[in-house]
């Protein structure tokens, strides 16, 4: 196993890294269950050290420069990431126990890829200016200047940590903000590397800030309820995006929320079969089922059920754990050490519902140094009812639960039947049905005959309790700048 021994990683304020000493937590690696690091938490005066380090550097050179100076800056990090891509990977791995595979292909250069994005985005945003009479009939012009918000708070959780980050800190920066960014306890280390790829950009000083740390009475919750913080950008559990508006109430300071989900896939009888199992088997199980846009809901029309449901088994079965650094290993562990007892939970309570478990149900036993790993059985459950807790709750692991529909109207009125709206997933070949199915699920976004494909320029964001707000390309502007009008008489 390439474990690598337990190093040091701190938060880093004002340019600088701390001292890894004081309180001090374990970061473990998901798939061995040994520590990899000891990480300095924050404290209370640390968090407020940050937040002050943000604030003046926005009255520094970073608030000065221009658009197209940023937008250079954004690039030398992108590159700064490439350059150093062997260390992020091996951080993020040891992190997350996600297979070299996935990660080299999609957290580590789309980590990269959110700075030159949204840089360019920056660039070519046009302004407004409207030129009219007033009622005096005199002319008048009126004009918007779009400016940073200020300082950024961004709240980030584990499933792709450098990914889902930059996601935030790209555009944050791209504006001109200043950010102090909280990575999840359990995936501390690529925000640390950032920090020196930032300032090894010639970033200025307090522009990039890192707290670590956990959430609840910890560097997250001390942080959001700093007055000095601007907005918070946060992606996370429903429930902590509720905590998280109650301390941004107080100062009624803005959010933008990327929420949990119960995403459903649709999968209708003239579909392609053998690219729908392929990505169906993606949506279901990449990263261990613990990506936001997951599909834990299946709907599959009656005449191919059967066929669709063994051709999902066989792709479960044929997915490969093992150690996340070996280029064959295809599937990983759950990542917080917690989260085994939560999924395996979810486990029994559909064997005890009667479901029938078509494969996985349980812990998968894995050999030598995986033994002590987060390891729990891809698993595909059919006959729940749609209001079992199962289909109902979010899981956040590697299974799904297929049902049978009829008819389009039965199977729209059951996709939408949850109190989220993240995405959902469309297959079939008739092209009218698409559009016209795409556009009455209530989800953010609708992939057709695809999964996980999207570009960085369009909006990404929760309908219902899925979210506030909308990111990606010029969606995010909305949040990361505040928009003031100049009218004037000429
Ligand atoms: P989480 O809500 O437990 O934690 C996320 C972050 O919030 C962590 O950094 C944590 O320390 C911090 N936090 C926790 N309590 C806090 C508090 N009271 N105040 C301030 N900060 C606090 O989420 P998680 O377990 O890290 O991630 C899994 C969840 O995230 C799932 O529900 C998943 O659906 C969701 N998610 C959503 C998206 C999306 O784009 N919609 C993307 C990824 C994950
Ligand atoms: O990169 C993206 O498109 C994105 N924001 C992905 C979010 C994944 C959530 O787990």
């Amino acid at each position: 196993m390439d474990g690598g021994s337990a190093r040091r990683i701190s938060s880093f304020i004002g340019g600088k890294a701390l001292p890894a000493e004081g309180e001090l937590f374990e970061d473990i690696n998901p798939a061995t269950g040994e520590v990899v690091a000891l990480v300095q938490a924050a404290s209370a005066a640390q968090v407020d050290a940050a937040v002050q380090a943000a604030r003046a550097a926005l009255r520094g050179p970073w608030g000065k420069m221009t658009v197209d100076q940023r937008a250079k800056a954004m690039h030398a990090i992108a590159d700064g990431i490439e350059a150093r891509s062997e260390e992020f990977l091996r951080a993020e791995i040891l992190d997350t126990g996600k297979p070299v595979s996935m990660a080299s292909h999609l957290d580590i250069p789309r980590g990269a890829a959110n700075f030159r994005a949204f840089a360019e985005v920056l660039k070519h945003t046009p302004g407004e200016a409207f030129p009219f009479v007033a009622p005096d009939g005199r002319d008048a012009l009126n004009y918007s200047l779009r400016g940073p918000r200020g300082v950024i708070a961004v709240i980030c959780p584990w499933n792709l940590p450098l990914l889902l980050m930059t996601w935030k800190v790209g555009p944050a920066l791209a504006c001109g903000n200043t950010v102090v960014v909280k990575p999840s306890e359990e995936t501390p280390a690529t925000a640390a590397l950032l920090a020196e790829v930032i300032r090894d950009a010639g970033i200025p000083e307090g522009v990039y800030n890192v707290v670590q740390g956990g959430g609840p009475n910890a560097a997250g919750q001390w942080l959001t309820e700093h007055p000095g913080v601007d907005g918070i950008t946060f992606t996370g559990e429903t429930r902590t995006g509720e905590a998280i508006m109650c301390a941004a109430a107080k100062g009624v300071r803005p959010v933008s929320f990327e929420l949990g989900g119960k995403n459903a896939g649709v999968i209708f009888a003239d579909a392609d079969m053998e690219a729908a199992l392929e990505q169906a088997a993606r949506a279901v199980f990449m990263n261990g089922g613990q990506v936001c846009l997951q599909t834990e809901r299946l709907y599959v029309q009656r005449p191919v059920f059967e066929e669709f449901v063994a051709g999902l088994k066989a792709k479960a079965e044929a997915l490969v754990p093992g150690n996340p650094f070996d280029k064959g290993t295809t599937f990983g562990p759950l990542i917080p050490s917690d989260h085994p007892a939560k999924v395996l939970g979810y486990y029994q309570k559909a064997a005890a519902g009667g479901a029938e478990v078509v494969t996985g149900g349980g812990r998968l036993e894995m050999p030598g140094a995986l033994a002590g790993g987060n390891w729990v059985q891809p698993t595909i459950w059919t006959g729940l009812s749609d209001d079992s807790p199962v289909v109902r709750e979010e899981i956040f692991g590697p299974c799904v639960h297929i049902a049978p529909f009829d008819e389009e109207e039965e199977v729209m009125s059951r996709a939408n039947d949850t109190p989220y709206g993240l995405a959902s997933m469309l297959w079939t070949q008739d092209v009218s049905r698409a559009h016209r199915v795409a556009a009455q699920l209530e989800a953010g976004i609708t992939w057709v005959n695809s999964w996980f494909v999207r570009d960085l320029r369009t909006a990404f964001g929760g309908m219902k309790a899925s979210g506030i707000g909308r990111e990606g390309g010029v969606h995010g502007l909305e949040f990361y700048t505040e928009t003031r009008n100049i009218c004037v008489k000429l």
